[in-house]
């Protein structure tokens, strides 16, 4: 491979330092994952973004600011491209050669067997981290992955461990599966984070509203009372008003008919003295005229 390393590896640097100074919502950087295991070391170019040779790291990851070209490399052995990042975010084999992931074709399964084989510690179930002395050997120029070519790849990069079609095509097909799991049971937490969310707003509306209701009532409450109280006030002082006129009526009334009383007692009173003293003068004269028919002259 011919790039100029130097000066790409430099321009690789001045882009990160634009992203880590946030430089727009437009450009900002994806990271995806290269998997049959993640594939720790490979190498791959953000060609539409004009950076090459970066490595990917240790979970497999990669970063570039435009997926719609992304080459993925083992040193001068180029796998294949991606032209858009998978929704889950990882790249296996089948996304390199181009077909679906369901699809265990011999292009496919000799890339995972390749892939395997080059892992530093010939265990691919604990990640594949790829040597740098196994990249440089692999292929000494620029070259295509091609899976006649498997055995070549492995001897020139002489590798240990050798898994057969099935047991690299297991091991694929296994990654494949726990990363569509995880998807899977990611968007469930997140569906039902959003539930507990949506549940707890609602539940927090009916509590307010519940709040403000009650509110309402102890409002309206307070001020019937004061009404009722106001009203018994104001009947209270109506009746006391009537009970004082109605007493002070009552008294003026008695004092008027004793006073009547009084009066026709004593005029009775002066009748009686009258005709008493009448009565006595007529007996005084009646006795006196007796008197005097029988010669008695006053006594
Ligand atoms: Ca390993």
């Amino acid at each position: 491979m011919n790039r100029k390393k130097t000066l790409l590896i430099g321009s690789a640097f001045a882009a990160l330092v634009l992203v880590g100074c946030g430089g727009g919502s437009s450009t900002s950087a994806s990271t995806g994952y290269l998997v049959d295991a993640a594939v720790a070391n490979a190498d791959y170019d953000c060609v539409a973004d004009g950076n090459f040779n970066k490595t990917t790291g240790p979970d497999g990851s990669f970063t570039c600011t435009n997926m719609s070209q992304v080459r993925f490399r083992v040193g001068n052995l180029v796998l294949g491209e991606i032209h858009t990042l998978p929704s889950d975010k990882h790249v296996f084999p089948q996304d390199l050669v181009g077909v679906a992931r369901t699809v265990n074709n011999d292009n496919v399964v000799a890339m995972a067997q390749l892939l395997q084989s080059l892992d530093s510690d010939g265990n691919p179930e604990n990640g594949i981290a790829i040597a740098q002395e196994s990249k440089i050997a692999v292929a000494e120029t620029e070259r295509a992955f091609n899976p006649a070519d498997l055995t070549i790849y492995q001897d020139s990069a002489s590798v240990a461990y050798r898994p057969t079609h099935v047991a690299a095509q297991q091991h694929l097909t296994q990654n494949i599966q726990a990363v569509a799991n995880a998807g899977v049971n990611t968007g469930t937490a997140a569906a039902n984070a959003g539930v507990n969310a949506g549940t707890a707003a609602a539940n927090a509306g009916v509590n307010a509203g519940n709040a403000a209701a009650n509110a309402g009532i102890n409002a309206g409450t307070a001020a019937a009372n004061a009404g009722v109280n106001a009203g018994t006030a104001a009947a209270n002082a109506g009746v006391d008003a009537g009970n004082a006129a109605a007493n002070a009526g009552v008294n003026a009334g008695s004092a008027a008919a004793n006073a009547g009383v009084n009066a026709g007692t004593a005029a009775a009173n002066a009748g009686v003295n009258a005709g008493t003293a009448a009565a006595n003068a007529g007996v005084d004269a009646g006795n006196a005229a007796a008197n005097a028919a029988h010669g008695i002259v006053g006594i």
